[in-house]
């Protein structure tokens, strides 16, 4: 059995964050693990509170389930505090662990922030070097790499800054694209240091909680059944549309994905 492991944020929802990842990462016949870097107070429509795991504990969990369990790939979500990024990338290179996706989650998709101060500078410096693939948004994207994304030539400049601080491969997901574009259609860009690939889709209307974790998720799932990254996009790409078409109406803010 391939296994996975999502170093994430709690969303009581279930609609985002570790518990979000690990229903994905079933749905793709994946093991999956999940060590917790942060927790939050939220429904549907708001954040309430967010209280982060201390680094020293983060790393106990992390040294305690590798330890036992080496797993295929990993992803990050909210890691939240610069402690908690040295101590996921200390235990990355420590254990030689590879296929490690990075969703630089900033914001949640009702807009409160997910990370503290300094914390993004973190994750370039320690974590985007030891990435096989990173996964920003484009307001991600922009924050990271000083690019102002407002056109479809900017994503590619983004990318290639964003290639500079060492993944392996960039993903810029263009689910929020059409904001710009005015075009009912979605454009991630895969970067490689060499090739730009553009996968196209079709903009389903709406907003949604959790599309970056489903996304990165997915890949992640498929990395560690040992799909290549393009390959990965594809299949999860599938599969968003479905859970983005049949998403569930339950509570009173965001619908949440089918999975
Ligand atoms: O969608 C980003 C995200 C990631 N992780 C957790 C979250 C959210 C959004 O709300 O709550 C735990």
């Amino acid at each position: 059995m391939k296994t996975a492991l999502t170093i994430a944020g709690s969303d009581p929802t279930s609609g985002a964050g570790l518990q979000l990842d690990l229903k994905v990462f079933k749905h793709f016949g994946v093991y999956g693990l999940s060590v917790i870097s942060a927790l939050t107070a939220q429904n549907t429509y708001e954040v309430n509170k967010v209280s982060k795991v201390e680094g020293s504990f983060l790393e106990e969990q992390l040294n305690t389930i590798i330890s036992d369990i080496r797993p295929d790939a990993i992803k990050t979500g909210m890691l939240f505090s610069i402690d908690g990024i040295k101590v996921v990338a200390r235990i990355i290179k420590g254990f030689d662990l590879q296929n490690l996706v990075i969703d630089p989650v900033t914001i949640s998709s009702t807009g409160t922030r997910l990370i503290e101060e300094g914390a993004l500078d973190a994750m370039k410096g320690y974590l985007f070097p030891l990435a096989k693939v990173i996964t920003p948004n484009i307001y991600e994207a922009t924050a990271l790499s000083g690019v102002n994304i407002i056109s479809e030539k900017d994503i590619k400049e983004a990318a290639i800054e964003l290639k500079k601080l060492g993944p392996e491969m960039v993903i810029i997901t263009g689910g929020h694209f059409n904001k710009i574009s005015k075009k009912e259609e979605t454009i991630d860009l895969l970067y490689d240091g060499k090739t730009f690939n553009y996968i196209s889709g079709r903009k389903i209307k709406g907003e949604y909680h959790g599309t970056g974790c489903a996304f990165s998720a997915g890949i992640t799932a498929c990395l560690a059944k040992g799909l290549t990254v393009l390959e990965a996009i594809k299949k999860t790409k599938e599969f968003m549309e479905y859970a983005i078409k049949n998403a569930y109406t339950i509570g009173k803010g965001m619908r949440l994905l089918n999975v």
